[in-house]
């Protein structure tokens, strides 16, 4: 068995025709960097034209003959495949080829498993890994082994050994699931916490390798790791920036999708993404510079609408501008388009209307009310500066006259205490 470091990959795609080369080349692109981010080099890629996928070995003979002296050709060790095979494809192919032998999701799984750093985004990876492991008892190359805590399969395991495996991973996954309640539990907690927080809330959503984490950084000066590899972050991150207007607003990063993203993969990180996507905003950062820009729009959308988030209010983003040529065809396609922007993360350009927008979304969803307090009423005048954002104070003798904007979870938390100093315009003076 080869070491991680020595792994020499393949890569086959497959074509409907022939003519679809053109199509199929750029999907292998997206492929090279999902292998060369999960680690392994890949060396070279066959194209196969295959109308229909061989229930067996996925490829029919000729090809699965031309594919193995490929696979000695190259010296490769490890073949991926840029399709979904089954577990029963992926062991003939394994046996014919006498390489390792994976498809894209297992791929995905490799790099979302050494990726993984909080607690729960562990526990979900190692839960995915595992439902999809269950469904086939070959490992890709690496996972479940390198994984604290994981079963540790043998290779090659007897029919004995894969029914032991089998009632290991059954029991692993229902510990994992009931961790995962607790990890939850807690999160609730926090997340209600979070509420209390009275700023509109804006999160950054988009393909991988869109630049969602490149702006983040821009806009809140953190350092989240942003990097040309797809999927740099995998974990959630919050943080609360100022916009030039003065308006407060949490702006959220999160792990990016990809097209035909492993269900098992949606699935263990359902919750942790429907958290994020509770925003007042999705901000959809699209790479417009990818030829691929349209179907990763679309497929993020798709996902969206997976996670029931399509319907919410959603700022679109074409970035990486600065890659294009000012006459580039597909600026003209977007421009002028209603709720989108055009931008660059790195340059900068378009970064001020989209502060404007941001700041705009912000007002727009803010509840702004005119008040009369008592001044013995402290209590409640400390709760709205915190919950709320103070716009206007004016102390007389007795009272006190505030215009101040809630978010409308603020709003509706405090308005019953608010009903009797309720005023319906700002008092005249
Ligand atoms: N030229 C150019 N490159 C950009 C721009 N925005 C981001 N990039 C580059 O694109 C790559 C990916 O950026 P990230 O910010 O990591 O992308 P991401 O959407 O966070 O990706 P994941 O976390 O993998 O989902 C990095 O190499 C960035 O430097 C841009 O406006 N112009
Ligand atoms: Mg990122």
């Amino acid at each position: 068995m080869p070491t991680e470091e020595a792994l020499r990959a393949l890569l086959v795609q497959t074509i409907p025709r022939m003519e679809h080369r053109e199509r199929g080349e750029r999907l292998v692109v997206e492929l090279e960097r999902l292998v060369t981010s999960a680690g392994p080099e890949p060396v070279a890629t066959r194209f196969y034209s295959l109308p229909r996928p061989h229930p067996g070995t996925f490829l029919g003979k000729g090809n699965l003959e031309a594919l193995a002296a490929a696979v000695k050709e190259e010296e490769c060790n490890l073949v991926v495949f840029n399709h979904t095979l089954s577990p029963v494809q992926q062991r003939n192919l394994e046996k014919a080829l006498a390489a390792k032998v994976s498809d894209r999701t297992g791929v995905i799984l490799e790099i979302f498993s050494a990726r993984a750093q909080t607690r729960e985004g562990r526990l979900q990876v190692e839960l995915a890994a595992l439902l999809y492991q269950q469904t086939r008892l070959v490992r890709t190359w690496s996972h479940l082994e390198r994984q604290k805590g994981g079963v540790g399969l043998r290779g090659g395991p007897g029919e004995t050994q894969i029914e032991i495996d089998r009632r290991l991973i059954r029991e692993r996954i229902r510990k994992l699931e009931r961790s995962l309640e607790t990890v939850k539990r807690t999160r609730k907690l926090q997340r209600r916490a979070r509420q209390e927080v009275p700023f509109f809330s804006a999160a950054l959503v988009g393909y991988t390798n869109a630049g969602k984490s490149t702006l983040f950084n821009r806009l809140t000066g953190a350092s989240v790791l942003a990097e040309d590899q797809l999927f740099a972050t995998l974990d959630p991150t919050l943080r609360r920036i100022e916009l030039p207007t003065g308006d407060r607003i949490i702006l959220s990063d999160t792990v990016g999708f990809i097209r035909d993203l492993p269900h098992q993969l949606v699935a263990a990180f359902r919750a942790t993404l429907e958290e994020t996507l509770e925003a007042d905003l999705l901000v959809h950062v699209v790479d417009l510079s990818d030829p691929e820009w349209e179907e990763q729009e679309g497929s993020v959308m798709e996902t969206l609408r997976e996670l029931d988030a399509d319907g919410k209010p959603m700022l679109t983003l074409y970035n990486k501008a600065d890659l294009l040529a000012p006459d580039a065809g597909r600026l003209e396609r977007v421009q002028g388009r209603e709720d989108a922007l055009i931008l660059s993360a790195v340059s900068g350009s378009g970064i001020d209307a989209l502060l404007s927008a941001l700041g705009r979304a912000a007002r727009k969803s803010a509840r702004v009310i005119h008040l009369c307090l008592p001044v013995t009423d402290g209590a409640l005048l400390a709760r709205l500066s915190q919950e709320g954002q103070v716009l206007e104070r004016r102390d007389e003798d007795a009272a006190i006259h505030l215009t101040v904007s809630l978010t409308p979870i603020a709003h509706g938390r405090l308005e019953p205490l608010l009903r009797d100093y309720l005023l319906a315009r700002p008092a005249q003076r």
